[in-house]
C-alpha cells in the first residue's frame, strides 16, 4: 500500500513533458480515450491501431458531447464528422469531412488511408464510400442534438456564424442574404466554449513508429458544409516519425490558417522542445487572433511532450491525457495557458 502510494505521489509530481516510451497523450480529460489507445498498443497493435481505437472511443462515448454523433447540430439541425488519421512513417493520410450518417468517422478515415490513394473524402461522397467500405449508416441526431437545434431557433439563431448578410444574422435567422456594402471584420470569439472539445492524440512507441489523429464533430450551429480544422493535415493533426507529433483543438476556422500542428512538428525537428514548439504555434496565432481559443499538444520522438493554449475568458487551463511505460496507466495533466 505505502508503495502505490509513493508511485501515486512520484507519478503526479513528474515534470510535464518527463519522457519514456511508448507513449500516448490526447488533448482533453478523454480517459477511457487514453485507456483504449494504450491497452491497443500493450496488447501488440501498432501505432496507428492505437489512435483509432482511442479516437473511436470518444466517437462511441460522445466525449463532452463534442466529438460523435448527437453533438454540434449545424444550422439545419445535422450532426456531421470530421476525422483524420496520419502514419508518422510512411506521411499517408487519411480524413474525411463533413460525413453524415456513419458513425465511426475516424475509422472511416482510416479507410480512407488504406484503401484509395486519396488524402481527403468530404460530404456526401464521403458517407456512399463508407457504407461501401462497410461502415454502417445511422441517424446521427439524438433527443439531445434535436433539443439544441430547437432551443437555437427559439433563441432566434444565436449564436451565428454568418455575417455581412440581411436579415441581420445576430439577430434573426436566415434564410440570409449577402448584403450589398459589407465592412471587413475579424472574427468575434464565440461564447460557448463548450463548442470546442476535439479529440486530438498522437501514439509513439519504442521501435520509433508515430501516428496521429483527430476526431470531432465540428462547432455548434455551424453553417451547414463547414469543415473545421481537424480533418486539414498540418493544422488539426501531423506527425513524422523523425521529428514528432501535434494534435490542436480549439476555433478551427482560425487555427487551420496557421497550420499550427506542422508549425510545432518543424520545429521539434529543428530540436525545440515540445512545450517550447507548442508555445511556438499558439504564438504564432495570437498574433493576428489574440481572443482564439485553442490549444495544442506535442510530443517528440524521445518521448517528451509538452502542451500550450491561448489565455482567454473560460480558458486559463488546458488539461489533457497522457500514458507512458512510466505511469503505465492514463494520467490527467494540465498547462496553464498563456
Ligand atoms: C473545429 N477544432 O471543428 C474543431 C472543434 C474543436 O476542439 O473543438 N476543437 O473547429
Amino acid at each position: 500500500m505505502f508503495t502505490f502510494l509513493l508511485i501515486c505521489t512520484l507519478t503526479s509530481l513528474l515534470p510535464l513533458g518527463h519522457a519514456s516510451l511508448p507513449l500516448v497523450i490526447n488533448t482533453w480529460p478523454f480517459k477511457n480515450a487514453t485507456a483504449a489507445a494504450w491497452s491497443a498498443l500493450q496488447s501488440g497493435g501498432s501505432v496507428l491501431d492505437a489512435v483509432e481505437r482511442g479516437c473511436a472511443r470518444c466517437e462511441m462515448e460522445q466525449c463532452d458531447g463534442s466529438v460523435g454523433y448527437g453533438g454540434s447540430p449545424d444550422e439545419s439541425g445535422e450532426t456531421t464528422l470530421d476525422a483524420l488519421i496520419m502514419n508518422g512513417d510512411t506521411m499517408e493520410v487519411g480524413a474525411v469531412a463533413d460525413l453524415r450518417r456513419i458513425k465511426n468517422a475516424i475509422g472511416v478515415a482510416r479507410a480512407v488511408m488504406e484503401h484509395t490513394e486519396h488524402t481527403l473524402l468530404v460530404g456526401e461522397s464521403a458517407s456512399v464510400f463508407a457504407e461501401n467500405m462497410g461502415f454502417i449508416a445511422e441517424d446521427l441526431t439524438t433527443n439531445k442534438s434535436v433539443n439544441i437545434f430547437l432551443e437555437w431557433l427559439k433563441g432566434s439563431c444565436q449564436p451565428n456564424y454568418r455575417k455581412n448578410v440581411s436579415p441581420d444574422p445576430s439577430k434573426s435567422c436566415g434564410p440570409y442574404r449577402p448584403k450589398a456594402t459589407w465592412k471587413q471584420s475579424k472574427r468575434a470569439r464565440h461564447a460557448n466554449i463548450h463548442a470546442h472539445d476535439t479529440i486530438g492524440m498522437i501514439a509513439l512507441d519504442r521501435d520509433g513508429h508515430a501516428a496521429a489523429g483527430t476526431s470531432t464533430n465540428g462547432l455548434t450551429h455551424k453553417v451547414p458544409g463547414r469543415v473545421g480544422d481537424s480533418p486539414i493535415v498540418g493544422a488539426g493533426a501531423y506527425v513524422d516519425s523523425l521529428a514528432g507529433g501535434a494534435a490542436a483543438t480549439g476555433d478551427g476556422d482560425v487555427m487551420m490558417r496557421f497550420l499550427p500542428s506542422y508549425l510545432a512538428v518543424e520545429l521539434m525537428r529543428a530540436g525545440v522542445d515540445p512545450s517550447a514548439a507548442c508555445k511556438s504555434a499558439i504564438s504564432r496565432i495570437k498574433r493576428h487572433y489574440s481572443e482564439f481559443f485553442g490549444a495544442i499538444i506535442c510530443a517528440n520522438t524521445t518521448g517528451h511532450y509538452g502542451a500550450a493554449c491561448n489565455k482567454v475568458p473560460g480558458l486559463t487551463k488546458f488539461h489533457f491525457m497522457v500514458a507512458n511505460s512510466k505511469t503505465n496507466t492514463p494520467v490527467l495533466k494540465s498547462v496553464d495557458c498563456f
